[in-house]
């Protein structure tokens, strides 16, 4: 059956480059700092993100958290979207494990959280309240449609945070998608960031890892956040190199997926049944609706996988599809045949 897998970007397999990379891996004891390639990949990870230092880690999830740890002491306090995949995807860390105090405001339609909600909600000098000491942003924002956030809108909360003395973080999983869809370098998108966080293992298709980017200082402190997560990897560089290969050769790429999203997009909205406006798909995540009261979308989903389309219910009407390295045009063409068909 000819299969077109659209859960997840992380799903994606390592390339043939990748593959060889790591067989032939320079390898190291990395918790004494000792791994070769791992060095390299977080020496070149600092520099594309115009960052001092770097940090490899397990998880996209745990490259927040740890950034959280090195920012945050308990009982502090993070302003991020409610909307953010730290507050509705992470179990929770932020307050389970951090002893973080989550406030959320609400995410725009387009990923950003108002300056004025964040500012309303950066917290005075008051012994009953607990201390501001993060604002958390996301980049490109997964729940809101995959959008990236501007260079503008970037700065100006840089500034806002700098002007109360606190601190930023960016979930930049898939930061490369933004600065792509923007035509910008992506150092432009983080210079007023503390903190970013990258995953290779989604577009840029590593099978593991994520970086956190910032300065000597906070990556010390990450790194210590790290250990204590259980998070201290040895000969880490067999999945550093594919790490090096994913910056090296897949970042230009991600535009073939942005096209194919955008031509998923158009075609879902020509279907009964869906809804979905093509214009706000920027990137490589394609949200759209069920109309019909008939079916839901596991029941969607189901009908799809049944004929070898995979994508990921959502939400109470709502499905998502993500576009990658192992989907070409014709996959695209060929799903949105299946659609019909189910759907007709
Ligand atoms: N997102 C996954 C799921 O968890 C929803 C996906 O399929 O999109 N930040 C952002 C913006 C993410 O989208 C994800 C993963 C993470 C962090 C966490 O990364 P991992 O899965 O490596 O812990």
């Amino acid at each position: 059956m000819h299969i077109v897998d659209l859960r997840s970007d992380t799903i994606t397999k390592p390339t043939p480059s990748m593959l060889q990379a790591m067989a032939q891996a320079e390898v190291g004891d990395d918790v004494f700092g000792e791994d070769p390639t791992v060095n390299r990949l977080e020496e070149m990870a600092a520099k594309r993100l115009g960052k001092e230092a770097s940090l490899f880690v397990a998880s996209g999830t745990m490259a927040n958290l740890v950034s959280q740890l090195a920012h945050c002491g308990r009982g502090d306090e993070i302003i991020l979207g409610d909307q953010a995949h730290t507050f509705f995807y992470e179990q929770g860390g932020t307050a389970a494990i951090g002893a973080i105090h989550p406030r959320t405001v609400p995410n725009q339609p387009d990923g950003k959280i108002a300056p004025h909600d964040i500012e309303a909600a950066i917290r005075p000098d008051n012994i009953h309240f607990p201390l501001t000491r993060m604002i958390l942003l996301e980049n490109t924002h997964n729940r809101c449609n995959g959008t990236p956030l501007d260079v503008d809108y970037m700065n100006r909360v840089g500034k806002l945070a700098g002007s109360y003395e606190l601190k930023v973080h960016v979930d930049g999983a898939r930061i490369f998608n933004a600065a792509v869809a923007l035509g910008v370098d992506v150092r432009d998108l983080t210079s007023e960031a503390d903190s970013v966080s990258f995953c290779l293992s989604k577009g840029l298709a590593a099978p593991v890892g994520s970086l956190v980017c910032g300065s000597r200082p906070f990556i010390e402190k990450a790194r210590r956040a790290r250990k204590v997560l259980g998070g201290g990897m040895r000969q880490a560089g067999i999945l550093a190199a594919a790490g090096i290969v994913a910056l090296t050769e897949m970042v230009d790429r991600l535009a073939d997926d942005h096209k194919n999203a955008g031509n998923l997009a158009q075609g879902l909205a020509e279907i009964n049944g869906l809804s979905i406006d093509p214009e706000i798909v920027k990137t490589n995540i394609v949200f759209f609706n069920i109309t019909r009261d008939d079916m839901t979308p596991e029941q969607l989903a189901g009908k799809l996988a049944e004929k070898g389309v995979r994508v990921l219910p959502t939400g109470m009407k709502q499905l998502r599809a993500v576009t990658h390295y192992h989907i070409t045009a014709d996959d695209i063409e060929y799903a949105l045949g299946v659609f019909a068909k189910v759907l007709g």
